[in-house]
């Protein structure tokens, strides 16, 4: 084997850049890195403390974490606690009432700003009309609602009676949407008739009265938010105006306090195979650790930071990063309804320059797409306010990383990449802006009370250097606490591939320092020849060329190799001009060099768009379905479904 073959995953991890923390941050540097240390000696204590200095419980709990059935874990036994009077009604308590707690941007550039005072007022309506429903502690309410103030306030409204919250995206189906509501029996329906999507009204409501149309859900009512104005069906004793009932209901509203481990919300997510999962969380431990991530890794300071996550409540970082976690903190946040290039591709500096935000939370896909449109747009705007950077979704690649830092953070700003999962609630591995020394492309290190380990088929640790999966090896206050329903496959699908570890699915090493490195799922770790590559090691290569703007590579089934690396890529502006065979063997070559010949693709194959989700992932098992000459399976989960009939076509060529 030639030396240019031997360590496959080398590229990746052999990052060399390193960025030390900023000295602005030092003032809570030095609390920050004592919370290792605290941590380390004695998790339980740790946890127990950041739940009662960051949430007001109403009992304080008596045992801090019941593991005697594991996977079954229950943390802050006997506390009781209200998830909304958290979130809001001990603010204005505080007397940090006339604080914004919200300023929306609607896509048509209407604004409204909420707030501590009246955000919590109108959640008490909200709490009022939905229990005037007929919605009592223990139900489920599906939320179908666009980014807009009342996809907020409803998910707290819910949790102030003890309802559980089941948001569903609201890019999905009527039939996706109808198999949750079966399957959590939701009670009630809050969504709207439509939101704005690129300068047109896009509805919603639609899509309900589709999944509703049989008469046959557990479904007994339905409130509709009025948003963009366009007529809607009405189905009469089914139906009502947001405006009509939480508009009229009583502003008064007494929290009651839950046990720790009520049933906050569920969020369905997609398994690899079979119906969506109901993934569990429960109130005490979910809130502890939202709480106590967002505060200490975006250094949040509540009274100052204007802070910006760009996720849909449609998924777990909406939750966790929009709703919970800055809501318990008291921060002031933007909520952008519409898409990054309406009505121009600097809308989103615009939103910073604008509320002056200092704290942006967003995805790799997001920062590619801006480094595709050119550095020239954010040029234009003012974004001197920002002061700390995030990341989630997906292994950002060093070049990613390194423009998200250089363009947006002006070489300033700390960029955090946050690993974690809609399972684990919280971030689990992540630097700490004002201790760690941040490294292009690597979540780096557990969080103080995370036991995150990387471990071989048997479940072994492996040293530094050694590729594996990635493990959890104690439980964490966030934790899922089931799969709705389905406890068997909770303990199927987590917990039993390493028997007394939660498994996460993603495949990860770490460096010589320690520090982990996200590999991308397991099922997208390929093995070419006996070695281990990983497509996202592959795709950081393509995409660090200059002609390329975002590539996919899957492993293709290969008689003689295993597995053979197939490359899907999107040329940058002028180099989609070039001859595409020439530009494909460039590629190649590319790859050959930067990673080693092991690496190079087979086939560079140039395509117009890439097949994602509606939260941005690309679907790696719908381009190895096409690398493999199979039939494209499942594509109903993609924001385009047509970009796969192209791709197809293009690869038989
Ligand atoms: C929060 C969220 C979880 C999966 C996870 C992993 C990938 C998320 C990442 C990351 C590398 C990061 N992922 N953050 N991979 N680095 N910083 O995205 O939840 O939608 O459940 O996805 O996303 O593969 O297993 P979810």
């Amino acid at each position: 084997m030639s030396s240019d073959e031997s360590t496959p995953l080398d590229n990746l991890s052999h990052e060399e850049r390193s960025f030390a923390p900023d000295p602005a941050f030092a003032r809570d540097a030095v609390a920050q890195a004592t919370l290792y240390a605290e941590a380390d000696q004695d998790r339980l204590a740790f946890w127990a403390r950041q739940a009662r200095e960051l949430l007001t419980w109403e009992t304080d709990f008596t045992d801090t974490l019941d593991w005697s059935n594991p996977p079954f874990a229950r943390w802050f036994g006997g506390g009781k606690l209200n998830a909304a009077y958290n979130a809001l009604d001990r603010h204005v308590e505080a007397g940090n009432g006339d604080r914004v707690a919200i300023h929306f941007e609607g896509e048509p550039g209407d604004t409204r700003a909420y707030t501590y005072a009246q955000l919590t007022e109108e959640v008490k309506k909200a709490a009022n009309a939905f229990a005037a429903l007929g919605v009592t502690a223990g139900d489920r309410v599906a939320v179908y609602l666009p980014m807009i103030p009342e996809a907020v306030i409803t998910m707290l409204a819910c949790a102030r009676i003890g309802a559980a919250h089941s948001v569903v995206f609201g890019g999905f189906s009527a039939d996706a949407l109808r198999s949750r509501i079966d399957d959590a029996e939701a009670k009630l329906v809050v969504t709207a008739d439509g939101t704005w999507r690129r300068g047109k009204p896009s509805p919603l409501k639609p899509a309900v009265d589709a999944a509703l149309a049989d008469g046959q859900s557990t479904v007994e009512n339905v409130v509709v938010v009025q948003r963009n104005g366009e007529p809607v069906e009405w189905t009469e004793g089914r139906d009502a105006w947001w405006s009509d009932t939480v508009g009229t209901a009583s502003a008064e509203h007494t929290a009651e306090a839950f046990d720790a481990e009520q049933p906050l919300y569920i969020l369905y997510t997609s398994g690899t195979t079979g119906k969506p999962k109901g993934i569990l969380h429960t109130t005490g431990g979910y809130l502890t650790q939202t709480a106590f991530t967002h505060r200490n890794v975006f250094d949040l300071r509540p009274e100052t930071d204007v802070y910006w996550c760009t996720a849909d409540i449609g998924w777990v970082t909406g939750h966790s990063y929009v709703v919970y976690g800055p809501l318990v903190n008291g921060a002031t946040q933007v909520i952008y309804e519409g898409t990054p290039d309406t009505p121009h591709q600097g809308r989103w500096w615009e939103l910073v320059q604008k509320y002056g935000v200092t704290i942006l939370y967003t995805a790799p896909t997001a920062i590619r797409t801006m480094m595709k449109w050119g550095d020239d747009i954010p040029g234009q705007y003012d974004l001197s306010s920002l002061r700390v950077l995030g990341s989630v979704g997906e292994p950002i690649n060093p070049e990613a990383w390194m423009w998200y830092r250089r363009v947006i953070g002006a070489d300033r700003c700390p960029v955090v990449d946050t690993w974690w999962q809609t399972e684990t609630g919280a971030i689990m591995i992540s630097p700490l802006p004002g201790v760690t020394a941040t490294k292009p492309g690597s979540a780096q290190v557990p969080l103080p009370g995370i036991t995150a380990d990387v471990v071989d088929d048997t479940g072994a640790s492996l040293g530094d250097g050694e590729a594996g999966y990635l493990v959890l090896r104690e439980p964490w206050p966030s934790m899922l606490r089931n799969i709705w329903g389905d406890p068997d496959r909770f303990v199927q699908t987590y917990w039993s591939r390493f028997p007394g570890m939660y498994f996460a699915g993603d495949g990860a090493k770490k460096d010589d320092d320690g520090d982990v490195w996200l590999l991308g799922r397991v099922d997208d770790v390929m093995n070419v020849s006996g070695h281990r590559l990983s497509t996202a090691e592959i795709e950081s290569s393509l995409v660090g060329h200059p002609a390329v703007a975002e590539a996919a590579v899957v492993g293709a089934a290969d008689e003689t190799t295993g597995q053979a690396v197939i490359a899907f890529v999107i040329l940058r502006g002028s180099a989609a001009e070039e001859d595409h065979d020439a530009m494909s063997e460039t590629l190649r070559q590319h790859v050959g060099k930067d990673i080693g010949a092991i690496a190079k693709p087979r086939k560079v194959l140039i395509v117009p768009e890439l097949p994602k989700t509606r939260s941005g992932k690309i679907m790696r098992r719908l381009l190895k379905d096409v690398a493999e000459g199979r039939e494209v399976g499942d594509a109903t989960t993609l924001a385009d479904s047509t970009v796969m009939n192209q791709i197809a076509a293009d690869f038989a060529k």
